[in-house]
């Protein structure tokens, strides 16, 4: 399998899936300073020119977080990955896809890329103070999930590496997080697998 992951995208948390697998697998960085995601190379393999973009072994290609954490979890059960209680489990994917769909792209989009959001430069404040609005409330809620819990759905699942992207990004726009995303952030810091994955990030 390939990852291809740009350092600190959100492409981070399905590397950390990639490490808590422990199958060997290739990681191939995408420059986004030279654009290299708008490239003919890349858009061969993911027209959508973004990250993740995981090409398995036989070639086909997948891409959106969720998915493909979804389908590395499946594909390696051993890992326990996702809960095998149906609950669990949609409460698992319920946190996955508020953090992508909602604290990440409608708060740190607006943040990260404020321009993509107001064609008026002289609103790109308002629009950042929009994004940061929406990723506080975020973590807001997300610290109400992981009370009295090391994780979100009890053990570490893929919903943790999710969670933990974006807790990472947190200090680059100056939201201080609550006290249980904080101590998970400090929780998914100490694991292995995510030690690796900053070391080879570059992140470290
Ligand atoms: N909905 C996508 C979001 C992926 C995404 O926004 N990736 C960003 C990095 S965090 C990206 O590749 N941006 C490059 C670009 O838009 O030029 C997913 O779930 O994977």
């Amino acid at each position: 399998m390939k990852l291809l992951y740009s350092p600190g995208a959100c492409s981070l948390g399905i590397h950390v899936v990639l490490e808590e697998i422990g199958k060997p697998y290739e990681a191939q960085r995408v420059n986004f300073g030279e654009r290299e995601q708008y490239g003919s190379a890349f858009t061969a393999v993911n027209p959508k020119s973004k990250v993740p973009t995981l090409v398995r072994d036989d070639g086909s290609v997948l891409t959106e977080f969720p998915a493909i954490a979804y389908w590395l979890a499946r594909t390696n059960p051993q890992k326990n990955l996702l809960p095998d209680d149906i609950d669990a489990q949609a409460r698992a994917l319920e946190a996955m896809d508020y953090v992508v769909a909602t604290v990440h792209m409608q708060g740190f989009a607006r943040q990260f890329g404020s321009s993509n959001f107001t064609p008026n430069p002289a609103d790109e404040d308002a629009v950042k103070a929009k994004g940061k609005e929406i990723a506080e409330k975020g973590f807001a809620t997300l610290d109400k999930a992981l009370e009295g819990k090391e994780y979100a759905v009890g053990k570490f699942s893929i919903a943790d590496s999710a969670i933990f992207y974006t807790e990472f990004w947190s200090k680059r726009v100056g939201i201080t997080l609550p006290k249980n995303c904080a101590a998970h952030l400090e929780r998914m810091m100490a694991r292995p697998a995510v030690q690796r994955v900053m070391q080879q990030e570059g992140l470290a």
